[in-house]
């Protein structure tokens, strides 16, 4: 029997260098043909794919190609006014992913006036079980992730306050394993996409003397493969929007060279389409807007200054975390 890592070549006619134009292009026009296979397919994310879409524009100070009073309009639509939730398109139930991408957009917009703020964080504030864990909806699913939209999106609000801090970092904390990682709730495998959603957590609630840094950091640089790219846990391919997912982990940890930038930077590059333009999550796959922020921003945290800092615990311009006031903790 023989033990082989599972990972990718990088082909000698990769692209090298960034393709910012095609990157704008790319995203300028997905959407516009509102009878796209694919735009049509993913009506049940629109309300990410927004987020995905003009954060990236944002980072590569493009994001006036965007319609921006298009989709102002399109978020306070899927506002539910009874909840309070928002909804993915309009007509969907709401939901706490949705309602953290709303509200990222209209605070990268400074509009967040567009909607029922008060809404907003009684839906978050119905969602909290007693043990501070939080529901993504009404139909009660329990994950590390939903603690992480809840604070991201009260924080945004500057309305952190209402809601028990202590137990929702009580809750993270409880779905730490061994391996000084989280999972999705108490006992599951740590994973690097919940790793984010719990520091991030920890990072937003000042908690972050709470992690095993070490520990954790290690884990985290573990993910990369001989091809230079990230998994997301062991005995797994590469996959881009982990250079997401375990880079602003590390970021947060005050870690980042811990991993080697130069080879995770040429498997980025690696993954950009130099016809379609567009990011993907492997060398020759099919593009699409979630892998195209997260290559960008995985750039942006290695220091690529043709793109703008970004924030590593919200995944949005640093310059708007600045204007809102924000202070995520990094470790020091
Ligand atoms: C503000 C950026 C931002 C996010 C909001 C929703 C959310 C908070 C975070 C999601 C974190 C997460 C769970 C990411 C993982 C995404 C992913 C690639 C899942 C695939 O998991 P598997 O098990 O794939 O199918 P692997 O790579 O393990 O084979
Ligand atoms: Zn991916």
């Amino acid at each position: 029997m023989s033990f082989t890592t599972k990972d990718v070549v990088l082909k000698e006619d990769r692209p090298k260098t960034l393709l910012l134009q095609k990157h704008s292009d790319y995203l300028a026009s997905y959407g516009l043909n509102k009878d796209d296979y694919e735009y049509c397919m993913t009506e049940y994310l629109r309300m990410s794919g927004i987020y995905w879409s003009l954060t990236a524009m944002e980072l590569m100070g493009q994001s006036s190609r965007m319609p921006k009073e298009d989709i102002i309009e399109f978020i306070t639509q899927c506002q539910d006014s009874e909840s309070g939730g928002i909804s993915a398109s309009i007509g969907h139930d709401p939901h706490i992913l949705y309602t953290l991408s709303a509200v990222q957009v209209l605070a990268m917009y400074d509009r967040l006036d567009a909607v029922d703020i008060e809404g907003i964080v009684r839906y978050i504030v119905s969602l909290q079980q007693e043990d501070g864990s939080f529901y993504g909806d009404k139909w009660g699913e329990i994950d590390t992730r939903f603690s992480f939209c809840a604070v991201m999106c009260l924080s945004l609000l500057q309305r952190l306050d209402a809601i028990d801090i202590n137990k929702t970092v009580e809750f993270v904390l409880s779905c730490m394993n061994f391996d000084g990682g989280f999972g999705s709730k108490p006992g599951s495998e740590s994973h690097a996409g919940l790793i984010y959603c719990c520091v991030g957590t920890l990072s937003i609630c000042k908690r972050m003397d709470a992690l095993h840094a070490d520990e954790l950091a290690w884990w985290l640089c573990e993910r990369q493969l001989p091809s230079g790219g990230l998994n997301g846990r062991p005995e797994k391919l590469p996959d881009l929007c982990y250079s997401w997912w375990v880079m602003s982990s590390l970021s947060m940890l005050n870690r980042i060279h811990w991993v080697d930038k130069k080879s995770l930077e040429e498997f980025i590059l690696a993954c950009q389409d130099n016809e379609t333009g567009g990011f993907s999550d492997r060398p020759g796959d099919i593009t699409d807007p979630f892998h195209t922020l997260f290559g960008l921003a995985g750039l942006s945290l290695l220091g690529n200054t043709s793109i703008k800092p970004v924030n590593p615990t919200y995944c949005m311009p640093q310059e708007t975390i600045d204007r809102l006031k924000l202070k995520p903790q990094i470790l020091q």
